[in-house]
């Protein structure tokens, strides 16, 4: 007898306004005639009930007569179409991953998906106690920032201090006013943000490092070999220089450049059962160009034996399309109004697995602060956004998953990084080279002033103080991952086919795809869904 698919059952549910727990979908795919099974579940329904959980089906099953012959589904088209929809294709979705990346793999080629018979049907019984999820980092409701001068200051001292602290064990370093006062000739260090970087008419550098004293110039030989980082660097980061004065003590040439970077020894954690997650952005529901068929597939797969395994989903900004926020976005949308596209989201959230944990930060598309740190969202969009439960925090968010930390962050200062560092360090078809950069200089958001809108707050929430495991990132509508000094960077792609705009400065979303990594080994596969 013909099985109800896990996937099929789910989208009739949803198709009448159920979410059901993994578990439920199961027993009534496994059930010898599961769509009476369906039928009578939904028809016992009590009054109310918006989750279909394994007591309904239960109480179903017991009540039922649904051991009489059932209708031959066998060759029922809508059934098989459904399911072969479910099925997607692992293929090399010629995404970017990063050489230094042993661990990472994708699967090349066809990897299909039981589609037929007892073993599709996912076991998707999940044991809560095996899961754990801390949050850490999250400045929603916290904010104390006004805009003022001193709120300035005093963000700039936290990032100095905070990413300074990674450097001054390093070096001998000394205040920017006391350098000034040292005799020429001497060796000097200095721990400071960068303040402005210039060529001289000689074809040097000239790199003014700023610190709570003051600044001081520094000079970067054109012959030497640190003028390769110069390319590298971005106003306000903090590094570390190491040098000689010059004669008159007004300037010194750098003899070595240290970023506060992560360490090369750094070990990441894992977790200690083969779990997965699913790491994606960018869904821009709303968007007339949002795919949902992918998004559909992808739902629908994660009920499947195949996407068993993947138990924590995290969604790293622009849920919806938003409004107003490009010029000419209006002529784009499908839904115009904002809280009609956070309803739309939600229904597109209700389509995964019920037992899946949650975590939602907001990008530059969503309707909250467009400065960063960005505070998760407001009461109404939480309740407009229930489905499952999510996690709502801030962006950036650190967030531990079993034991392995994943830094959140949506990703809009890879434009300015892109935008700024040549070719080879960072591009849009290798949008993990340019996360490296931040895990470098140990920031999400060095540039202060730039494309990039910053709130300062008390504290700098966008400093990388502890190095994660994994570094998510979404905003550039790329794929691409790999590892650097140990850390997973992933960026993930979308689910909005190519804009107006993107076409016209020839930029080709990775639209569709899921990367899952392997938590128990931080390996990545990629899952085609377009
Ligand atoms: O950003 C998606 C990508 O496209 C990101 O790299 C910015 C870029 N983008 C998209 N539209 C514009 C406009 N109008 N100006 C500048 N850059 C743009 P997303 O945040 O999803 O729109
Ligand atoms: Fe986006
Ligand atoms: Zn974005």
């Amino acid at each position: 007898m013909p099985l109800e698919g896990p996937a099929r059952i789910v989208s009739e549910l949803t198709s009448r306004g159920y979410n059901a727990e993994r578990e439920a979908v199961t027993k009534i795919a496994s059930a010898d005639d599961s769509r009476a099974v369906l039928e009578r579940v939904i028809e016992s329904l009590p009054e109310g009930a918006l989750v279909v959980t394994t007591d309904h089906v239960d109480a179903a099953l017991d009540g039922s007569q649904l051991t009489g012959p059932s209708s031959d589904r066998s060759g029922d088209s809508t059934d098989a179409a459904a399911q072969s929809a479910a099925s997607p294709s692992t293929t090399d979705p010629s995404v970017s991953t990063g050489e230094s990346s042993p661990n990472s793999t994708h699967e090349v080629g066809p990897s299909p998906v039981e589609t037929e018979g007892s073993s599709s049907v996912a076991d998707r019984s999940v044991d809560p106690d095996l899961r754990s999820l801390e949050i850490s980092n999250d400045m929603t409701g916290a904010s104390t920032g006004t805009g003022e001068y001193s709120d300035f200051v005093s963000v700039f001292r936290d990032r100095l201090d905070r990413l300074g602290s990674k450097l001054r064990s390093r070096v001998n370093h000394r205040p920017a006013t006391a350098i000034e006062s040292m005799p020429g000739g001497e060796e000097v260090a200095m721990v400071g943000l960068v303040n402005d970087v210039r060529s001289t008419a000689s074809g040097h550098w000239l790199v003014e490092l700023e610190d709570a004293t003051g600044t001081f110039p520094w000079l970067v030989m054109k012959d030497r070999e640190y003028v390769d980082l110069v390319d590298e660097l971005l106003c306000d980061e903090v590094l570390a220089m190491e040098g000689t004065l010059a004669d008159d003590s007004g300037i010194a040439f750098v003899d070595s450049m240290h970023f506060p970077d992560v360490p090369r020894t750094h070990e990441p954690s894992t977790a200690d059962r083969p779990v997965q997650a699913a790491l994606i952005s960018d869904v821009h529901v709303g968007s007339q160009e949002f795919m949902a068929d992918a998004w559909n597939r992808f739902a629908d797969w994660l009920h499947t034996e195949a996407g068993e395994r993947v138990e924590y989903l995290l969604l790293a900004g622009d849920m919806v399309e938003g409004v107003g926020v490009y010029p000419d976005q209006d002529e784009e949308l499908d839904i115009v109004d904002i809280y009609e596209q956070y309803e739309a989201f939600n229904e597109h959230l209700k389509r995964v697995p019920g037992d899946l944990e949650i975590v939602m930060i907001p990008g530059n598309h969503d309707a909250v602060r467009l400065a960063e740190p960005q505070p998760g969202f407001d009461e109404e969009l939480r309740e407009i956004m229930s489905a499952h439960d999510p996690r709502i925090v801030s962006n950036p968010s650190m967030v531990t998953i079993e034991g392995v930390s994943v830094l959140m962050y949506h990703g809009v200062s890879l434009d300015e990084v892109i935008a700024e560092l040549p070719e080879e360090k960072a591009s849009y078809d290798e949008p993990h080279r340019a996360m490296y950069q931040l895990l470098k200089k140990r920031h999400v958001a060095p540039q202060f002033g730039g494309h990039t809108r910053l709130a300062p707050e008390e504290q700098d929430y966008l400093a990388i103080d502890e190095v994660p495991d994994i570094f998510h990132t979404g905003h550039v509508h790329k794929l691409g991952f790999g590892k650097y000094h140990n850390v997973l960077a992933i960026n993930s792609g979308c689910w909005q086919a190519q804009t107006d705009f993107q076409k016209s400065v020839n930029i080709d979303p990775d639209a569709g795809y899921a990367p899952i990594v392997d938590l128990d080994t931080l390996d990545v596969t990629v899952q085609k869904f377009s």
